[in-house]
């Protein structure tokens, strides 16, 4: 792996915001393909965050500041990522379930799915479950997506599935899910349309939906 790609991992894991700019950026100016720089640098130093994290070798903080890192390094590579094309495929509200607080994911989601030609709406973080329906109906979504981090929220997926279902407008949308802890079986048991595990197989899936749904 090249060297710099590990720098950016291990500025990721210190936190270091600036210097993980900065190296994004030098890497892409020195040809580094982008989606290296994501898996290998970005993704792969917060992965070593999240093991310590898990073994309580760091705390919460030291998880903000490896977040915000990693976040300055995705704003650098978005247009590198994300080639918009002109004609909307159509429209989704994603967002992050009640209780978790977790965006990364769905930020990367959105700019998947932004890249393969949706309007996206995205309502952020802890969401009441009508609230994903309320933005659906508002802006007249073609896919609803949620995204959960905790095993304790990935019940709160559930109850947008049952408020759709009380509402009368299940069918109305292409449910999608994902998150760490979310799986097949687990959008199978809830009713979701999709599970998909990365934002790339999120795009092109969602893609997928709509053009079959809009052909009949
Ligand atoms: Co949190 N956290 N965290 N955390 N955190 C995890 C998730 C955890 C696994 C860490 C661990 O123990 N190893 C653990 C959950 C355990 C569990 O439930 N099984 C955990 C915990 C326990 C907590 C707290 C409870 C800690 C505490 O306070 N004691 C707390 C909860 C707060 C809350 O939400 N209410 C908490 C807080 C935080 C921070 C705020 C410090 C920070 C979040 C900052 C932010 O998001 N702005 C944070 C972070 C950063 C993590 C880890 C380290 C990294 C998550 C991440 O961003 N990964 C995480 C450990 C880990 O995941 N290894 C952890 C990178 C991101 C790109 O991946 O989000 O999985 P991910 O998204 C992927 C796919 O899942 C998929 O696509 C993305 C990539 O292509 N995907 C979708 C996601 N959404 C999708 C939707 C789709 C399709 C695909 O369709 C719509």
């Amino acid at each position: 792996m090249e060297a710099i790609i590990q720098e950016i991992s291990t500025f990721l894991q210190k936190g270091r915001a600036k210097n993980v700019k900065t190296l994004v950026q030098q890497a892409l100016d020195e040809g580094v393909n982008p989606k290296e720089i994501l898996n290998d640098g970005l993704l792969a130093g917060m992965m070593v965050v999240g093991e310590k994290f898990k073994n309580n070798q760091v705390f919460v903080p030291e998880v903000l500041v490896a977040a915000r890192a990693m976040s300055a390094g995705i704003a650098i590579l978005e247009p590198k990522l994300v080639e918009v094309g002109n004609e909307p495929l159509g429209k989704a509200v994603i967002g992050t379930v009640k209780g978790d607080l977790h965006d990364i994911g769905k930020n990367l989601v959105i700019m998947m799915l932004k890249g393969a030609g949706f309007e996206i709406h995205d309502i952020g973080v802890d969401v009441e479950a009508s609230a994903f329906i309320d933005k659906a109906e508002e802006i007249g979504a073609d896919i609803i997506g949620m995204s959960a981090l905790l095993t304790t929220t990935m019940p709160n997926m559930q109850e947008v599935m049952d408020v759709l279902n009380e509402r009368g407008l299940r069918d109305k949308y292409i449910v999608m899910i994902g998150g760490a802890p979310v799986n097949e079986s687990f959008a199978e048991q809830i009713g979701a349309d999709y599970y998909t595990p990365d934002a790339a197989t999120c795009a092109e899936v969602a893609k997928k939906a709509v053009q079959e749904r809009k052909k009949g």
